[in-house]
């Protein structure tokens, strides 16, 4: 009983703040018509460039962006892929920032920081000429 009783006093005392509380509700406050012509700020806000992956090439082959926007390679295709960095598997510098296999249905994202002309290839039908570049300015 001793229990039941704390247990009580404890409901008791969590409900009762909440009695008076009505009177103290405010309104939204509005924001004003100058607040709202500022705009939305468009600097530090994430970008995301999507690259679709077909059988077999890269839609669209090239993108160019501005350096901190990340590109997103989605498999729309039915065969397995890769996003590899580098202009072929040739390249001493082959899938040395990025080298991701894809499978049908699945998607990678990577954020480009150093600008520049960076190629991209596909390992498995590089023979075919799947590759891509994305230009950071
Ligand atoms: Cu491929």
């Amino acid at each position: 009983m001793r229990k039941l009783a704390m247990i009580f006093l404890g409901v008791t005392l969590l409900a009762a703040p909440a009695c008076d509380d009505d009177e103290t509700t405010e309104e939204p406050i509005l924001p004003d018509a100058a607040v709202v012509d500022a705009g939305p700020t468009v600097d530090g806000a994430a970008e995301v460039v999507v690259v679709r992956v077909r059988d077999n090439r890269f839609d669209p082959a090239t993108v160019t962006i501005r350096a901190g926007t990340t590109v997103r390679w989605e498999n729309v295709g039915a065969n397995d892929h890769t996003v590899t960095s580098g202009s072929g598997s040739g390249a001493a510098n082959a899938g040395s920032a990025f080298d991701r296999p894809l499978g049908p249905g699945n998607s990678f994202e990577f954020t480009f920081t150093t600008r520049g002309s960076q190629p991209y290839f596909c390992r498995i039908h590089e023979a075919e000429g799947m590759n891509g570049t994305v230009n950071v300015e």
